[in-house]
């Protein structure tokens, strides 16, 4: 028997590092078991450190490998599951898909701060400052060079769908709920992702879950 795949994630409607690994990993096919520590309660602390003493999500258990942080997660679940396309093939394509997915993971925190992720909301607002245009501009940007330069074969960053892509995919959701306007790639490259059912699998789940939490909700 397969050793169990156990990825412990936080709402779906808010937690957006949780939507990365869990996107992959239904996007490749893999089936796992899922446990949704709801944010902000008085035990959520707790309830993360019984599966990591790191004490945020995502967390991958997969036997007894424990993995945190959802780059290293996604890198793990590459290793271990090598006859999937996680990243592309082509060394310059592989290279930057890697390098675009690292700033994803360490930056672009000016952004992340002022539009925290809450997929089941349109409308919300947010004062825009130059540091977070130039987040955005950032990002545009490095949609714009990987559709054209890597993106031939498919509607994703690379074409196929690769972790790449699970990387930018709150981003995608992010720019709806604040109305950021896109230009034509990113506004086609967001429709796809949109689409990807693994994504709408998330946003349906997210619009079933029965937790609302205030400063996620904020106007
Ligand atoms: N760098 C981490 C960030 C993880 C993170 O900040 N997770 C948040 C949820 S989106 C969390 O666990 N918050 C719980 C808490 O701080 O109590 C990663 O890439 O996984």
């Amino acid at each position: 028997m397969a050793t169990e795949l156990h990825l412990i994630i936080a709402n779906k409607a808010y937690s957006s590092w949780s939507m990365r690994p869990w996107i992959a990993m239904k996007a490749y096919g893999l089936a796992f078991r899922e446990t949704v520590i709801c944010l902000d309660q008085p035990d959520t602390a707790e309830k993360i450190k019984a599966f990591s003493s790191a004490g945020k999500v995502p967390v991958l258990r997969h036997g007894d490998i424990t993995v945190w942080e959802s780059i290293a997660i996604l890198d793990y679940l590459s290793d271990a599951f090598f006859d999937r396309h996680w990243w592309p093939t082509d060394p310059q394509a592989r290279a930057a898909a890697r390098a675009v997915a690292a700033e994803m993971h360490a930056g672009f925190r000016d952004m992340r701060i002022a539009m925290p992720m809450n997929v089941r909301r349109t409308g919300l607002e947010v004062t825009r400052t130059e540091a977070i245009d130039s987040d955005i501009a950032r990002i545009t940007a490095i949609w714009r060079e990987c559709r054209a330069k890597f993106g031939a074969g498919g509607p994703f960053l690379f074409g196929a769908f690769s972790n790449a892509d699970a990387m930018y995919a709150p981003v995608v959701t992010r720019f709806k709920t604040y109305g950021v306007e896109l230009d034509a790639v990113g506004g086609a490259y967001s429709e796809a992702m949109l689409n990807h059912p693994a994504m709408r699998e998330w946003l349906i789940s997210a619009a079933g879950e029965p937790w609302v939490i205030a400063k996620y909700e904020k106007k």
